[in-house]
């Protein structure tokens, strides 16, 4: 059936939760009319607020981003919520549990939930998160929490395209907080530690404390460290607070006009990248090449760096 784009808008903008739906699974599979479709719901979209949730497999993400859609929500905010990968491999049942919630918050038109596998984005797993922004934006969603699993580049890149990043942290960590510091903790803008009701919380907040006073922030913005109890809402009111404060830091700080200009910038190069490498391994560049010079590579006859010089060099042609 062929589809009708300008119907598929009209929907979308009227918070059709099929649309929506179908919208996505188009961006996920890199369909073409994806791309027809982005175009015109940009124009018609506004920014939402983007707020993004990341953290280890199972420290509780799912539970709090449940409970800021619902407080939002309660403010009268439509919100949206995109989990990526929320099947992680690691936490077994969490389907499930994603299920359970989507009934719980499925009858509410206010709230739409959305998982996206982190697997198989040709074009990149955050260019597919933004664009499904883009789709929420148009549908009128006030308030997007995107949730991801902490591990990949990728899905810290996600919560860090953010307006606020959460970076959550469970008691019980130990050496794992050490090994996070190298990409999480310099995109975060709040840590919180979940699962307080715990023992051993004020272990992994002398160490998240330690860790942060080592770093000075750009712009001067002291990350605050926060105690939730996710099952409970305890903490979340106060996390709301802190997400309030760091908004009106950011809008009144010398770069506040720039920032927006600068994430935009950064999109449309990664994009254009995206781009110009999907054209290259589609059309114009020869795979048996490549496998030739992997094999190379690999047998030290020919290092890296001069393998791309050759298919730059071959492409130009
Ligand atoms: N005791 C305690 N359990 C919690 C708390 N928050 C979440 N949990 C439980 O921890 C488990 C994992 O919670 P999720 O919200 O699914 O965690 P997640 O980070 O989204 O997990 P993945 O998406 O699989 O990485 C669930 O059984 C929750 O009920 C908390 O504050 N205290
Ligand atoms: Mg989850």
């Amino acid at each position: 059936m062929a589809l009708d784009i300008g119907k598929w808008v009209q929907r979308i903008a009227s918070g059709d939760a099929r649309s929506i739906a179908r919208a996505i699974t188009a961006i996920e599979r890199r369909d073409p009319a994806g791309v027809t479709l982005l175009k015109q719901l940009f124009r018609l979209s506004r920014r939402a607020q983007t707020i993004g949730v990341t953290g280890p497999p199972g420290a509780g993400k799912s539970t709090l981003v449940d409970k800021l859609a619902v407080s939002y929500r309660a403010r009268g905010w439509r919100v949206g919520i995109v989990a990526v990968d929320a099947s992680s491999p690691f936490t077994g049942g969490a389907l499930l549990g994603d299920r359970v919630r989507m009934q719980r918050l499925a009858t509410d038109t206010g709230i739409y939930i959305r998982s996206m596998s982190s697997r198989g984005h040709l074009g990149g797993l955050a260019s597919s998160t933004c664009d499904a922004v883009t789709v929420l934006e148009a549908a009128g969603f006030e308030m997007v929490l995107i949730e991801t699993v902490g591990v990949g580049q990728g899905e810290i890149e996600i919560a860090s395209l953010a307006d606020a990043t959460l970076l959550l942290l469970v008691p019980g960590l130990g050496d794992e907080v050490q090994c996070l510091k190298a990409g999480v903790m310099e995109v975060a803008d709040i840590f919180v530690i979940n699962k307080a009701d715990r023992g051993g919380v004020e272990i992994v907040e002398k160490q998240v404390t330690a860790l942060l006073s080592l770093a000075k922030r750009k712009g001067g913005w002291q990350p605050p460290v926060l105690k939730t109890v996710a099952t409970s809402g305890e903490g979340v009111g106060e996390l709301q607070g802190k997400i309030e404060d760091f908004r009106s830091f950011v809008s009144q700080g010398p770069e506040a006009e720039h920032r927006e200009r600068e994430k935009w910038r950064a999109r449309i190069l990664e994009m254009l990248r995206e781009n110009l490498l999907a054209q290259a391994v589609g059309s114009r560049l020869d795979a048996e090449l490549v496998d030739g010079l992997a094999l190379e590579v690999v047998e030290r006859r020919l290092d890296p760096h001069s393998a791309v010089e050759t298919l730059m060099h071959n492409l130009m042609k």
